[in-house]
């Protein structure tokens, strides 16, 4: 890692600021809700075996949006069921959004919330200790494997709390969209730190491949909007090329031919199609549901 580039993950106001921008800017969130909403919904409705009670764990939840979602989903399936919902989330300020979002969310009466606010490997540490028989129903970790120190273990332990008919569901870029090209080209050149690695679907597949593990995949088509990217000084294409490299002012802070060799690949057809003039990166996701 060149000295001079800060991770974008050193500010998190920072952060969250480019992080909507690629919000805006990109279909991700109606990509996971149309997955939810859609092949989601029949494996939804095999868990928990008509107990009254549905034990349900996120993990990387952040503000909550994706997670209320699923509950959403979860009711609609089993409507006399009640939730115990626990959140894994190392930001406090995005438990706090959390917390809110629920606090302005109807038809949560039947819906418990216990907040940890913790990394996914300190929660594996006190779990055993807490909770020695308690066992989950749906456990999702989505978008969330990339800040895990040991992603394999992380997966491992959590399929170990799988009750029978659990499901472990991860989402995560896939190891074939552009992302995953951006990380191969440039990897160390960026500002990455301890806090995020850019591991894709594909590693995660081999993984569980060497160890025998069985999985079901899905694939998520999802794009985002990058033209704002080309145009120097557009404020949002600035945090869009900051979320992009995970970069603090990139375009700023890079060296010239590392900012130029970025945008070309952004625009070279194996990673962007053009679109009534616009450039469109390739965003795909890929889901994986594991049984206990
Ligand atoms: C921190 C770390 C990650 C965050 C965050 C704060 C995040 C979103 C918002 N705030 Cl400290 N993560 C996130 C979620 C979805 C997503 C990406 C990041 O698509 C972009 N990635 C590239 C595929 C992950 C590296």
């Amino acid at each position: 890692m060149a000295a001079s580039l800060t991770s974008l993950v050193d500010d998190l106001s920072k952060y969250g600021e480019s992080f909507q921008v690629f919000l805006d800017s990109s279909s991700e969130h109606q990509t996971i809700k149309s997955f939810i909403n859609g092949p989601l919904t029949n494996i939804l409705a095999s868990i928990g075996e008509g107990k009254p009670t549905l034990n349900v764990l996120g993990v990387g939840s952040g503000s909550g949006e994706i997670d209320l979602e699923i509950i959403r989903q979860i009711q609609l399936r089993h409507p006399e069921a009640k939730v115990d919902n626990e959140v894994v989330e190392p930001s406090s300020d995005m438990l706090d959004k959390y917390k809110d979002l629920v606090s302005k969310t109807s038809d949560l009466d039947q819906v418990t919330f216990t907040w940890n606010n913790m990394k996914a490997s300190e929660f594996e540490k006190t779990w055993k200790e807490r909770n020695p028989d308690k066992k989950m129903d749906f456990i999702h970790m989505i978008q969330a494997l990339y800040y895990v120190e040991d992603p394999e273990s992380a997966i491992l332990f959590f399929q170990s709390l799988l009750q029978k008919n659990g499901k472990l569901l991860l989402i995560l870029v896939s190891g074939e969209g552009s992302w995953a090209k951006l990380w191969k080209t440039f990897g160390t050149l960026f500002g990455k730190n301890d806090t995020s690695q850019s591991v894709t679907m594909g590693d995660i597949k081999s993984l569980l491949d060497s160890r025998g593990v069985p999985y079901q995949k899905y694939q998520l088509p999802s794009r985002m909007d990058i033209t704002s990217c080309f145009t120097p000084g557009d404020e949002k294409g600035e945090l869009l090329l900051d979320f992009l490299t995970e970069v603090q002012g990139f375009r700023k802070s890079a060296p010239p031919e590392l900012t130029a060799a970025v945008l070309d690949l952004l625009r070279r057809p194996d990673c962007s199609k053009e679109e009534d003039g616009r450039v469109i990166f390739n965003n795909n996701l890929e889901a994986l549901l594991l049984n206990p």
